[in-house]
């Protein structure tokens, strides 16, 4: 029998995952002088970047606000040249960031994460990776992504497709679609993305959907040397505004509701958003209800459906390519998409219409008798979000509870971070945290982790032993808050990845706090001002009743909710 030896390497902290979170992380913690190491399955740093190659690949959120805000001269001096990052851009600057501030002599790559135990008698981690190398940490922090385990389609012969067959987060650079005749299942923000990338150089393009989703334009092109000094200008301007905001898209949002407008200037401030371009801009910046008010939202979608419709010239197409849900996804914007189909190689099969029967060896089969014959099969079938990044390595916690059993009620947490039972594990983009723009957001939920740990280890330089963990009750409160505010909005109507289905939960379990960053700012305010409400005592007050304090104030102001739409359809 083989004897592993396993090297034990103790720090102050573990860091999990090398993109954008872990490597912030990282810097935060090493300038306070703890020791610290992130590891990363990945060869390379980048997070979600570094595993998302497939062609059209780009961040939809502007670049000037796509990047890091704690490094002010960085801001103004890294080169970009369009409005918004492609992926390759993307990982070249989160290789930048680390060297620039040497970073990189503590990211440990092709190392991934097994599993970890809580050791109630040291209060530390005893974390296994794929090296044999065991990690004794005092801090756990798990900056996994929130979209990173590819979700595969289970459709009768998938195995059996002999062609070449790709999900877009495992893309190969290899993979050349020159002249095939390419299939392509799913069309949300990834599907859109290639779809636009590579219909004009494949042989054929089939993008069989399920739910045909709004699209408005990106807007995306090159920026002027006269923009970019003009932004440069205003840098510390914008980068106090972004937490003020509930999305972080560099953009105010508009507090007019879509009633209080004049009739005559509705399709107006519609069209300025269309040529403006970009996603979130279209949803937030023009009316302040379009995720919340039915009219608003209808309103938003017969604009979008209008459009579609004028792009598109076969009217066939056009129809299979009409939305047939409210507006009331995470927003997706293109360069270029709808105009695809107008090309004779590009067609659209509607799944409502006529579902997958099964896959050969050579095609796909819809149930209406047509056979598509495929040289390659593209699944941009999204992730097991959020929680599903979890699903894959074992932690347990103080009672030996996993993760995973923990959210067999559904995936949720304290302030979207911190799980009762789990002390000193830091979830960064964990369930029920913000849903914005991801670095900004990000870098709210580091600094939070940050000045907590530091608080901790204040108490233990006092002899007082600390752990960072949150009481159930606080939990469940937030939990609840979570769900009110997902239930006033319109996203509940529509099955995606922003709720998860538990079987037997009366309602779908929002993902993500709804309540916007700048609320969340206020909440997480109010909890340290309030002696870190919601921790377990020492380190915190362990106050029971956290939503019901001073972090109340925290709700979704701007919220017209029309009471009882939701529960409505979903009865
Ligand atoms: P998404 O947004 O989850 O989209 C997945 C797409 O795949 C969506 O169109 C799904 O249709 C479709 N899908 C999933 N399973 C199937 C099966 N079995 N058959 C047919 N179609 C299927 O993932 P993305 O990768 O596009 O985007 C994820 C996020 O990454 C994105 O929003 C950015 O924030 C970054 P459905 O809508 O479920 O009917």
């Amino acid at each position: 029998m083989m004897t592993v030896n396993n090297k034990t390497t103790e720090l102050d902290t573990l860091v999990v995952g090398a993109g954008f979170a872990g490597i912030y992380q990282l810097y935060t913690l090493r300038k306070l002088g703890y020791s610290v190491r992130v590891i990363d399955k990945a060869g390379g740093v980048g997070g979600t970047w570094y595993w998302n190659r497939y062609p059209g690949a780009m961040s939809d959120s502007e670049s000037f606000v796509y990047r890091f805000t704690w490094d002010r001269e960085d801001l103004r001096t890294y080169p970009w040249s369009n409005r918004y990052l492609q992926g390759p851009e993307i990982r070249q600057y989160l290789e930048h960031i680390v060297d620039r501030h040497d970073l990189r002599k503590d990211i440990q790559l092709d190392t991934e994460l097994l599993g970890a135990d809580w050791d109630a008698e040291q209060n530390k981690w005893r974390v296994t990776t794929t090296t044999n190398e065991v990690f004794v940490v005092r801090y756990l922090i798990t900056a996994l992504g929130l979209l990173s385990t590819a979700k595969l389609p289970n459709i009768p012969g998938l195995d059996e497709f002999q062609g070449e067959i790709c999900h877009t987060s495992a893309w190969r650079e290899d993979f050349d679609l020159t002249d095939k005749r390419v299939g392509i299942l799913g069309n949300g923000s990834t599907g859109v993305q290639v779809i636009t990338d590579i219909a004009s150089r494949v042989k054929s393009l089939v993008s069989f959907q399920r739910s045909p989703q709004y699209s408005v334009p990106s807007g995306n092109g090159p920026v002027s040397p006269e923009y970019r000094q003009g932004l440069n200008e205003k840098y510390d301007e914008i980068v106090e505004s972004l937490p003020k905001t509930a999305t972080c898209f560099g953009f105010t949002e508009s507090t007019v509701p879509y009633a209080s407008v004049d009739p005559d200037k509705r399709e107006h401030i519609f069209q300025s958003l269309w040529d403006q371009g970009n996603a979130f801009r279209f949803m937030f910046e023009g009316f302040s209800d379009i995720s919340t008010n039915k009219e608003a939202n209808e309103a938003a979608c017969t604009f979008i459906k209008s459009k579609i419709a004028q792009i598109v010239t076969d009217p066939e197409k056009a129809r299979k390519l009409m939305p047939r849900e409210p507006y009331a996804r995470r927003p997706l914007c293109d360069g270029g998409y709808y105009k695809q189909f107008n090309r004779p190689n590009v067609d659209i099969v509607n799944l409502r219409d006529a579902p997958i029967e099964h896959i050969s060896a050579t095609g796909i089969k819809t149930s209406d008798g047509q056979f598509y014959e495929l040289d390659t099969l593209i699944l941009a079938t999204g992730f097991e979000a959020v929680e599903g990044s979890y699903t894959r390595v074992q932690l347990h916690g103080r009672s030996g509870e996993s993760l995973a059993d923990h959210w067999k009620n559904g995936p949720t947490s304290y302030l979207g971070s911190f799980v009762p039972g789990f002390p000193n594990l830091f979830l960064i983009s964990g369930p029920q945290g913000p849903f914005a723009n991801a670095p900004p957001n990000i870098e709210t939920q580091v600094k939070l982790n940050t000045e907590l740990i530091q608080r901790a280890e204040k108490l233990r330089a006092t002899g007082t032993v600390a752990v960072i963990e949150a009481v159930p009750e606080a939990e469940a409160d937030w939990g609840g808050h979570c769900n009110e505010l997902a239930q006033a909005t319109l996203f509940p109507l529509i099955p995606s990845w922003i709720f998860a289905n538990v079987p037997g939960a009366p309602r779908p379990i929002p993902r993500f706090f709804l309540g916007g960053v700048a609320n969340f700012i206020t909440i997480l305010d109010g909890v340290v001002q309030a002696g870190y409400d919601g921790f377990a005592a020492p380190l915190g007050n362990g106050r029971k009743d956290v939503c019901n304090g001073p972090s109340k104030n925290g709700s979704l102001e701007n919220v017209t909710l029309e009471k009882g739409t939701v529960e409505a359809a979903l009865a």
